[in-house]
């Protein structure tokens, strides 16, 4: 058992809004896992931020006619609103090239740039590049659009960095018919210098490291990975021409004017957003070295399915060459969500999705239903082993459905049945029945499967146990008629009550996860104070005085996403 646990979701680049598929992708199930473990006792961080460098946010700018800063800190705030709309609570939310947290961010990459270069792992060369003539400019990554060169995917509209249909790395020389992103012009080849990381140097370790995982991380993650090693790692350059990032920190005439390549700082924004965590809460940035460099941390990354390559393969081969950190214990991948808007599935898309959709968190969260509907549904749809739709008209069937029908419907019965008629105190156990031991137990175990679950990352299969011991809950509750029993055998009713208000209790517990906001307001109707949720349930205490019953979810409307 690992002593602590550091949690990462994928940084999000700060160049557009977020929707529904980047939060089912990383930033749910890491949150979900995140106020499981804690709910368990165990010490954890939680370290998010945005992916503020490179050729994404520097055409962005230039699409909008602003600088990369400007661009960067309006979708850096947007997205960290977004996150705290939907509860999803970091222990800190950096950014690579935010005020605050940029200039040890620079520092620490740098250092991890030099030190690879010094134990010789870059090869310098000078390169043929992609060229657009008209710009007069160098087109690296997102700066070139074609098609796929892997004969097994031909899709068009890959990118010089990576496919996103396939998911693989591109050699942008190899793109069929690439154009500039900037001008739509041809793009011409031409040499420039840059270093190399040579990840063939680390096919085996990286081999040997991720077969040590089977059977524990999901099958997609690790065939993909050991894949991409059958296939052979290519060298991948780590530096760029481009004027937004980190400066290359060689004094090398050839490095003037350069700078890192985006995936290479992006994911040492994890390590450095932990320092500045550390720096705030103790003092010194040099904390940061328990969670990332003592084994008994276990780091977990969540990320969306495209962001595989870099998780699994370059970055584990940096921390290897660089040597001073851990490898991460788990990445867990998702899939892509994308959207059903009556017909077929399709991506949601900046250009393609109207820009009052509901997909967007911002105009989901302006419609004022909430973060746990939201919350709800897409750990429900979680696309864990292959990609799902988000169907608005699904959203408002199952909240309707299962949160008002099922678990709703419950609570409110038990406890307004409690406030009337059971002086909205937890009544007497004594007359407790077998059945009502037996739905207990039934809690308790359902305790112990969801912590499973979630502890093996199956948020879905966790969310489903929770269900079901709501429609059972229901169940008990009509089976045992406290109506009835109310006049004529008290004492039944009583425990029946009693038993209601402990069921509504794990109920709350399972639920705090998932939904936050209604698993306080369980907590609160059951009379328990406001004290951090923890992964048990204490024994019934008769008497106890309870808190007003209140409507846990509101009944959607059949054109409410529209
Ligand atoms: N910004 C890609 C993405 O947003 C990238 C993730 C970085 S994680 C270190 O999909
Ligand atoms: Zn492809």
């Amino acid at each position: 058992m690992p002593k602590r646990y550091l949690v990462t979701a994928g940084l999000p680049y700060s160049n557009g809004r977020l929707h529904v598929g980047h939060i089912a992708g990383a930033y749910l199930p890491a949150d979900t896992y995140v106020r499981y473990l804690r709910a368990r006792g165990e010490e954890v961080r939680y370290i998010c931020g945005s992916d503020d460098n490179g050729v994404a946010i520097e055409i962005s700018a230039m699409k909008a006619g602003a600088t990369p800063q400007e661009i960067s800190t309006r979708f850096h705030q947007l997205q960290k609103a977004a996150f705290a709309g939907l509860r999803i609570e970091f222990d800190v939310y950096g950014g690579t090239h935010q005020p605050g947290f940029q200039e040890l961010h620079e520092r620490i990459s740098q250092e991890f740039f030099r030190r690879i270069h010094e134990k010789g792992y870059f090869t310098k060369r000078r390169t043929k590049q992609l060229y657009d003539p008209q710009a007069n400019r160098f087109l690296p990554d997102r700066y070139v659009r074609g098609t796929c060169h892997y004969a097994s995917c031909g899709a068009p509209g890959a990118t010089g960095d990576q496919c996103d249909q396939c998911g693989q790395m591109i050699d942008p020389l190899l793109l069929v018919n690439p154009v500039s992103a900037i001008t739509g012009a041809a793009a011409e080849v031409r040499e420039t210098t840059h270093w190399h990381l040579r990840l063939n140097d680390f096919e085996q370790p990286l081999r040997a490291w991720l077969e040590q995982k089977q059977g524990q991380w999901r099958p997609n993650v690790l065939n993909f990975a050991l894949g991409q090693i059958k296939q052979g790692l290519p060298e991948r350059s780590m530096t760029r021409d481009i004027a937004w990032g980190i400066p290359v920190p060689l004094d090398d005439p050839d490095a003037k004017g350069k700078v890192l390549f985006v995936w290479f700082d992006a994911p040492i924004g994890y390590i450095s957003f932990t320092a500045k965590l550390c720096a705030a809460q103790e003092n010194d940035w040099r904390g940061y070295e328990k969670w990332w460099c003592d084994p008994d941390t276990a780091i977990v990354h969540f990320i969306g399915e495209d962001n595989t390559v870099f998780h699994t393969l370059i970055w584990p081969a940096m921390l290897m060459a660089d040597e001073r950190h851990q490898l991460p214990s788990a990445v867990v991948a998702n899939n892509f969500v994308n959207i059903r808007l009556g017909g077929d599935a399709e991506k949601v898309s900046k250009s393609q999705t109207a820009e009052d959709s509901p997909v967007w968190i911002e105009e989901y969260l302006n419609k004022g239903f909430g973060p746990d509907a939201l919350r709800y549904y897409l750990t429900a749809i979680a696309p864990e082993t292959a990609r799902t739709a988000f169907d608005p008209q699904d959203f408002v069937q199952r909240n309707n459905g299962e949160l008002v029908a099922a678990l709703g419907n419950f609570v409110n019965r038990s406890l307004t049945f409690a406030q009337r008629y059971c002086d909205g105190k937890v009544p007497d156990v004594a007359a407790q029945t077998d059945v009502d031991r037996a739905h207990l137990a039934r809690g308790e175990e359902t305790l112990a499967k969801v912590g499973a679950l979630i502890e093996g990352h199956r948020f879905r299969a966790a969310l489903e146990e929770l269900m079901g011991y709501a429609r059972a809950c229901n169940e008990y509750f009509s089976a045992r008629e406290p109506w009835r029993t109310r006049k004529d055998d008290s004492a039944d009713c009583a425990a029946t009550i009693a038993t209601c208000v402990q069921a509504v209790h794990y109920l709350a517990v399972l639920s705090w996860p998932f939904m936050p906001g209604a698993a306080r307001k369980m907590l609160q109707m059951v009379g328990v104070a406001d004290a951090p949720v923890q992964w048990e349930v204490p024994a019934l205490e008769s008497g106890r005085p309870l808190g007003e019953p209140e409507i846990l979810f509101q009944k959607l409307e059949a054109d409410c996403m529209d």
